[in-house]
């Protein structure tokens, strides 16, 4: 097994508990329509069946015994005169039911929508529970998504590379599109809409302005075409400044009339060539990139002139929230939300603000963005980062579901006890209508999509978190599991630890103690604590000095505790009520501070590097006893992927310690294993060389 097949490889099920059951109940088929959405549903339902139970599908017209029913009220009439009919009409317009249920007396079950797209999420669904071993009796579930926009963000460049992408190059092949559509396209949109996702940015944030010419669109057109049928709409990101660099104008000032004629009539041949274009995601005034403010105007003025020209097609507008420039220097933890809480309720309604999940930049861990739970007024979507960019890239096995839970569970105190970050983005003030939340993806045209075996976990906890923010990462890392491996109860409990732990373990050998932004300037991979230059320097962010480490960013630093609701900010803010995690990020701390533990800061440092590099040692060793339980091809590639984190993780935590020693001056106890070499072979290690120029 290569991989290709991600969650969806409907090998045979074992001839367990439930085998009898599911081809009983799944012998016949009932399932009328002919709509492009209900085709694919069908055909998944099909290469579902017949994969997991190794029986012939068989499509029937007449109610029988033990029949499988599936469609809408329109597609299969019946469901009009059933008892549960209220229920769907109480569904969302991509909801569904999975229910047994007696019709005209024949025991049957039911997979119902309102709409064809729910129709195919139920069967994926449906699929899922026979993948994962569940009993098909007594069901009675209904399935509607908590958030509305659930889209991808490809960071994908329009000459085939993607920026922070490890696994290969850009699936979309330009060259050949519109015409020539490839397989992956189409299982591409299967995987996702498998797991809810209904969006897709096509192209990087780093916009180029050609991705708006129209040879470029109907390209576009092209993939909007495979992807519509499993209800995922294209987004594309816009350039601010493509009406001077592809319309032909002088100024791209949205003040100026000419600017937003400019942008209605492309919006208005955007929806001519796709009809159901989704809209727009902008990076504006961030890293160099053009926007409204180098015309004197907002973020607002800016979102809003482009929201004016979708709405009367229903597109939307995502505007990122990820700015640091002006503030860079005093500290860029602070600006985003300086920058963006003044213009609460200046956005129009079909804008959304979208923050990081955390204020500086997809760290191995940061405390939960204070913009959620401080713009009420704002419909806000929130990124996170699926491609490990700073989380070993796809050479290092983390399973994000336990981060991204930790983010969205995060309390913001907005309105009191319970106003989590998942409930913000639910719009649980109902101050808005929308929902969102984005995710950008580790996906590219490596055989397994991701790179990492396990990479391929994180791309679907993501998907499952944005359909229910609320489902645990646990349930999520089993269901991928066991769908990925085997339902054998000794096979998951192993591949379920070694999930479960391998973020913190991530943290403990790179960033622990709430250290951050420590790694190497170009590629993000690897130790770099001692980069300093004029353009960006670690010093900003670990301060080290020989008394003392970490940022003091509590009300009498910079501030950035008082960016949240109390008690968050109080609690942040004071030492020693501030969470372990979080200690370096919150506080400046003198290596002599009595830690929890009783070791002193200095010690408690060493304790998580080397507690990082045995907790991979331990991944390998619990991996290894996979060994002959899975298939040959997939357990090599992991095991050999982890030898390369171990060294990887001594690299990190040699590197990092013997740094810091040079200022704290104190040992690393005789008894641990010493480093190998000195401070001076680590900062000269080459990095690996940025082999697609991704960066630049
Ligand atoms: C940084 C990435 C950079 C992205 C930027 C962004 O290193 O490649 O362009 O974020 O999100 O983390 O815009």
């Amino acid at each position: 097994e290569n991989g290709y097949e991600l969650w969806l490889r409907y090998k045979l099920v074992s001839k367990g508990e439930f085998y009898t059951s599911y081809c009983l109940k799944n012998r016949k088929v009932m399932f009328p329509g002919e709509t492009e959405s209900l085709i694919a549903a069908k055909k998944e339902l099909q290469a579902g069946l017949s994969g997991l139970l190794n029986i012939p599908y068989t499509e029937e017209e007449t109610l029988e015994d033990n029949m499988l029913i599936v469609g809408t009220p329109q597609s299969v009439p019946l469901f009009k005169e059933q008892a549960f009919h209220a229920e769907i009409n109480g569904l969302s317009d991509e909801g569904y039911l999975i229910l047994n249920c007696t019709i005209k007396g024949k025991k049957t079950t039911a997979i119902v929508a309102r709409t064809d797209i729910g129709v195919l999420y139920g069967v994926f669904h449906y699929l899922r529970l026979i993948q994962t071993n569940q009993s098909l009796d007594k069901l009675h579930i209904k399935e509607n998504p908590k958030l509305k926009y659930r889209v991808l963000n490809h960071w994908d460049n329009l000459n085939g590379t993607v920026e922070r992408g490890y696994a290969g190059y850009s699936i979309w092949n330009w060259e050949r599109l519109p015409s020539y559509k490839e397989q992956r396209y189409t299982d591409y949109a299967r995987a996702n809409a498998s797991i809810g996702i209904n969006g897709t940015v096509l192209n990087n944030v780093n916009a180029q302005a050609k991705s708006l010419r129209t040879d470029w669109l109907v390209k576009a057109s092209g993939l909007a075409d495979v992807f519509r049928p499993y209800g995922i709409k294209v987004y594309l990101t816009a350039k601010f400044s493509a009406p001077k660099e592809i319309g032909g104008l002088n100024t791209a000032d949205p003040k100026d009339p000419q600017v937003r004629k400019w942008w209605k009539d492309k919006v208005e041949e955007i929806y001519s060539l796709i009809p159901d274009f989704g809209g727009f995601l902008v990076k504006a005034n961030s890293e160099g990139q053009p926007g409204p403010q180098d015309y004197g105007c907002s973020h607002a003025d800016g979102a809003n002139m482009l929201a004016e020209a979708l709405k009367p097609y229903g597109g939307i507008v995502f505007w990122r929230a990820f700015v640091y420039q002006n503030e860079r220097h005093v500290d860029r933890v602070i600006n985003g939300y300086n920058e963006f809480k003044p213009l609460d309720g200046e956005f129009a309604e079909n804008v959304f603000v979208q923050p990081k999940n955390g204020p500086i930049d997809f760290q191995p861990r940061e405390p939960f963005h204070p913009l959620f739970g401080g713009m009420p007024y704002t419909p806000l979507s929130l990124e996170f980062q699926i491609t490990q960019e700073n989380l070993g890239h796809a050479g290092h096995l983390v399973y994000l579901g336990t981060l991204f839970e930790e983010v969205l569970q995060s309390d913001t105190y907005e309105n009191g006890k319970g106003s989590t970050v998942s409930k913000v983005l639910q719009n649980y003030q109902k101050t808005h209508g929308i929902s969102a939340i984005a995710g950008v993806p580790n996906i590219g045209t490596d055989l397994n999509w991701t790179g990492h075996l396990f990479g391929q976990a994180n791309w679907y906890a993501f998907g499952r978190l944005a359909w229910n923010p609320d489902t645990s990462s646990g349930k999520i890392a089993e269901d991928w599991a066991r769908m990925t491996f085997s339902n054998d109860k000794s096979v998951l409990s192993l591949v379920l630890k070694i999930m479960m732990m391998s973020r913190e373990t991530y943290v403990n050998y790179t960033m622990p103690l709430g250290l951050n932004h420590i790694m190497n300037y170009d590629t993000h991979n690897g130790p770099e604590p001692w980069h300093d230059d004029p353009v960006w320097t670690a010093f900003d962010y670990h301060k080290i000095t020989k008394d003392s480490i970490g940022v003091n960013r509590t009300a009498k630093g910079t501030g950035a505790t008082r960016q949240y609701h109390n008690p968050v900010g109080e609690m942040f803010d004071d030492i020693k009520q501030c969470p372990q995690e979080y200690l370096l990020w919150f506080h400046r701390v003198p290596w002599n501070y009595k830690m929890a533990s009783g070791r002193n800061l200095w010690d408690e440092l060493v304790y998580h590097y080397y507690k990082g590099v045995d907790e991979v040692r331990q991944i390998q060793t619990i991996w290894n006893e996979l060994d002959g339980k899975i298939d040959r091809e997939r357990f090599e590639h992991v095991a050999s992927l982890l030898k390369y984190q171990e060294q990887e993780a001594i690299w990190w935590r040699d590197g990092c310690l013997l740094f810091f020693q040079e200022y704290s001056r104190l040992p690393i106890p005789a008894n641990l294993e010493q480093p190998k070499h000195s401070l001076k072979y680590y900062k000269n290690i080459p990095f690996p060389h940025d082999w697609k120029g991704l960066y630049k």
